[in-house]
């Protein structure tokens, strides 16, 4: 395997020091990163590169170099302005939609750009062309460009931890240009999900004009892919802890100081994304609405302290602390009291009998990335019972279908499902539970990590072609003479889009007077055989060109009709449906991964139908779908087409490609032959085509075709151009 290298704004250990104070400490960080990206590091025999928290004694630097982590060395100021500056007082607040929050400092920006600077100096000193290197986060977004620059062929994956917002909510940020600009260094940027995909596609659109095309954009002669994938967690970590004897002595204790109340569990960083305060708020209601729960329910809050050098977060801590006092102050008794509340943080066994507790896990984030707590959650949970309260806007929530959600601003909602979640009974538990379980087990961060790495490696083999885009007259020079000269000349046109400008309905796109008289003019040409080559009905071709002197192929190849005839001829051979059997399986296991979905057979289809599922979760998995469906049936008489949140494998008795074969052979051998296109159905033709023949494609993207033009007017203007030179010859 090539050597990977990580990169991540902390190195995946901290350093401590001893109690005599001269000499260092270097244990390993826990948490779900570490421990996923730890079997790559080590089996990929590369370095991980990353700042070290502490400035290490030579030993500790001999120590690091053993173990293949690279530090960075940055002056404190410097790191203070990129992280608690830019990136946890700019990125962190916007990406969370925290606007008022936000500080935009020049100077904290230059600090940012100056330490991405030294990470890309850092990785270009160990990097070599055949390197893959993974990038992590919100704090190294320019650097995938950075390190572009200096190591031009290496090949880069960058993951996003956090949301990427609304475009409407990215465009506020000043630097705006320069971090989509350095992402865009990247060959594959990682998400979370679908919707934060979406929500980067719209900026890269919007703020810099770039198309992405199916996950795809072109970005200087190379293409970028975006891609969601949701990180799992360290399940097999998580469960031993959680189920180790130090875990059972907890959990008895805990039991039995508890008694029979019921918990209702809450871990979070003391982040204002986090939303504490609402979520204290909603428990209050509960109290206030149902009094029956102040006795016979507790809410266990785990604060987990955090960049406690950032002034709102103290204004944050103050805030939780005092609700927490006002609530208790109002709803305990003696012994009882409804809120127990840890501002610290707990070994992973504590951590693991609090969640085999929990009758109830309350995540309320206001945003957050996905969140790794109810994954957690969910994984300890294999006796089937308890329930997930989980927000909206977490980006877990496309996953966990089955939770109850909440918008966690709606208080008086939130603490009625709150309710609705303790009093739940035990058969209801277990059929939210179970789909949950093995979805988040089965999906672990070794999952995780494998499926970027062989997203970002696939690429790699893959020989993505880009037909180079010219002016008509450049491509009418070329073309021109040759057409002049031949004898028997073939010409196969697209028409949706490629000779005609899609309209709004797609009814309204019948020919101008300019296309009937181009195609009139070259089918009066002798020597050259004009075809339309279109996906559209024989009725409305036959209406729309009945008059014009051009041969006509419809249904993308199924039909065909000489210039002069009124009868149509059916094409290639009967229809083969034995592909269904290949792809009722493959609906049949994403109708069960997305709750909602359905699949509708029809005689010559297949239907996959997720308007019922929840949005986000139904068009990532449509998304992922279609590109398994395009993988496995290249090449099979079926076309896929997406609708509006459907899915249809449909016969294709043949297709645009067999039917330029057909015409070939019996009417050729041609001594020029020129197909135009815009969309997949036309690569067929284009894949065909002998050696010396002429495909353009018109619009950007990736294609077979030999040449690229910029729009149908600019195919009108260049067959008008051949047209004058074949009269002149
Ligand atoms: C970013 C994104 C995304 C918490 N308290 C204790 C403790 N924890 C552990 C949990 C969990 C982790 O910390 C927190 O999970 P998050 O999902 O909030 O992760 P972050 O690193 O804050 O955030 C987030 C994540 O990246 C992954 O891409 O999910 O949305 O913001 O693992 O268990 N662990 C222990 N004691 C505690 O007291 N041992």
């Amino acid at each position: 395997m090539s050597r990977v290298i990580l990169v991540s704004n902390r190195l995946p250990v901290t350093i401590s020091r001893s109690r005599g104070g001269s000499s260092q400490t270097l244990n390993m960080s826990s948490g779900g990163l570490v421990t996923g990206l730890a079997p790559l590091h080590a089996k990929s025999n590369g370095v991980w590169i990353g700042h070290p928290g502490e400035n290490p004694t030579p030993e500790t630097l001999n120590e690091l170099k053993n173990r293949r982590l690279v530090p960075v060395d940055v002056p404190a100021r410097e790191y203070r302005n990129y992280y608690e500056g830019f990136s946890n007082s700019a990125l962190w607040p916007l990406f969370h939609y925290f606007i008022e929050r936000c500080e935009f400092d020049t100077a904290q920006f230059e600090a940012y750009r100056s330490v991405n600077e030294r990470f890309a100096d850092e990785i270009a000193r160990v990097a070599e062309p055949d390197d893959l290197v993974w990038v992590h986060d919100y704090q190294l977004m320019l650097l995938p460009e950075m390190l572009r620059q200096r190591v031009p062929g290496v090949r880069i994956g960058f993951f996003l931890h956090i949301p990427f917002p609304s475009s409407e909510t990215f465009r506020v940020l000043p630097q705006r240009t320069q971090i989509l600009r350095g992402l865009l260094g990247a060959d594959l940027i990682g998400v979370h999900t679908y919707e934060y995909a979406e929500n980067l596609q719209r900026s890269f659109r919007r703020l810099l004009g770039i198309e992405t095309v199916r996950g795809e954009l072109r970005y200087s002669g190379r293409s970028v892919r975006i891609e969601a994938h949701p990180i799992g967690i360290d399940t097999d970590d998580l469960r031993e802890a959680a189920f180790s004897q130090k875990a059972d002595r907890y959990l008895v204790d805990l039991k039995r100081r508890i008694g029979d109340r019921q918990v209702v569990l809450g871990v979070d960083r003391l982040d204002y994304t986090k939303g504490l305060p609402l979520k204290l708020q909603a428990w209050r209601q509960l109290l206030a609405s149902s009094p029956r729960w102040r006795r016979r329910a507790m809410l266990i809050q785990l604060a987990v302290p955090s960049r406690e050098n950032i002034e709102s977060y103290h204004q944050q801590k103050d805030e939780v602390e005092r609700l927490v006092g006002e609530i208790n102050g109002l709803y305990g008794s003696p012994g009882r009291i409804p809120i127990h509340y840890m501002y610290q943080s707990v070994s992973k066994e504590e951590l693991g009998a609090l969640y085999r507790l929990a009758d109830v896990a309350f995540v309320s984030p206001l945003r957050d990335g996905l969140n790794l707590v109810a994954k957690e959650y969910v994984a300890t949970r294999d006796d089937g019972g308890g329930v997930l309260v989980l927000s909206e806007f977490a980006g877990a929530a496309s996953e966990l279908g089955e939770s109850l959600r909440i918008n966690p601003w709606d208080i008086e909602g939130t603490a009625a499902q709150i309710e609705r979640a303790i009093e739940m009974d035990f058969g209801e538990r277990q059929e939210r539970m179970r789909p949950m379980y093995h979805r988040v087990v089965q999906n672990d961060v070794h999952r995780w990590v494998e499926r970027f790495m062989s997203a970002l490696t696939a690429q790699e083999v893959e020989e993505l072609r880009f037909p180079p885009s010219l002016q008509s007259q450049v491509l009418a020079g070329t073309l021109a003479p040759q057409l002049a000269n031949a004898k028997n000349a073939l010409l196969m046109l697209d028409y949706d889009g490629s000779l005609r400008e899609f309209t709004e309905r797609y009814e309204d796109a019948m020919p101008t007077d300019e296309i009937l008289e181009i195609l009139t003019d070259f089918g009066s040409l002798d020597g050259i055989k004009t075809y339309i080559n279109s996906g559209r009905d024989r009725n409305t071709l036959g209406e729309w060109f009945g008059n014009v002197p051009v041969s006509l192929i419809a249904e993308h190849g199924s039909w065909i009709r000489e210039a002069g005839d009124s009868d149509w001829t059916r094409m290639g051979p009967p229809p083969d449906l034995r592909w269904k059997e290949i792809v009722r399986p493959v609906l049949a296991e994403y109708s069960e991964r997305t709750p909602g979905a359905r699949i509708e057979e029809k005689s010559s289809a297949l239907v996959w139908h997720y308007r019922e599922a929840d949005d986000a979760l139904g068009e990532w998995q449509a998304l992922e779908l279609m590109s398994v469906l395009e993988d496995m049936l290249s090449g099979s008489p079926v076309e896929i087409l997406s609708g509006a949140r459907v899915i249809e494998i449909r016969q294709q008795g043949v297709d645009k490609g067999r039917a330029f074969e057909f015409v070939n052979e019996s009417e050729g051998p041609f001594d020029f032959i020129m197909a135009t296109g815009d969309d997949r159905t036309d690569e067929d033709i284009f894949a065909r085509m002998p050696e010396d023949a002429y495909s353009v494609k018109i619009g950007g993207g990736q294609s077979n075709a030999r040449a690229a033009v910029g729009s149908p007017g600019s195919i009108r203007r260049l067959l008008r151009a051949l047209i004058e030179a074949r009269r002149g010859a």
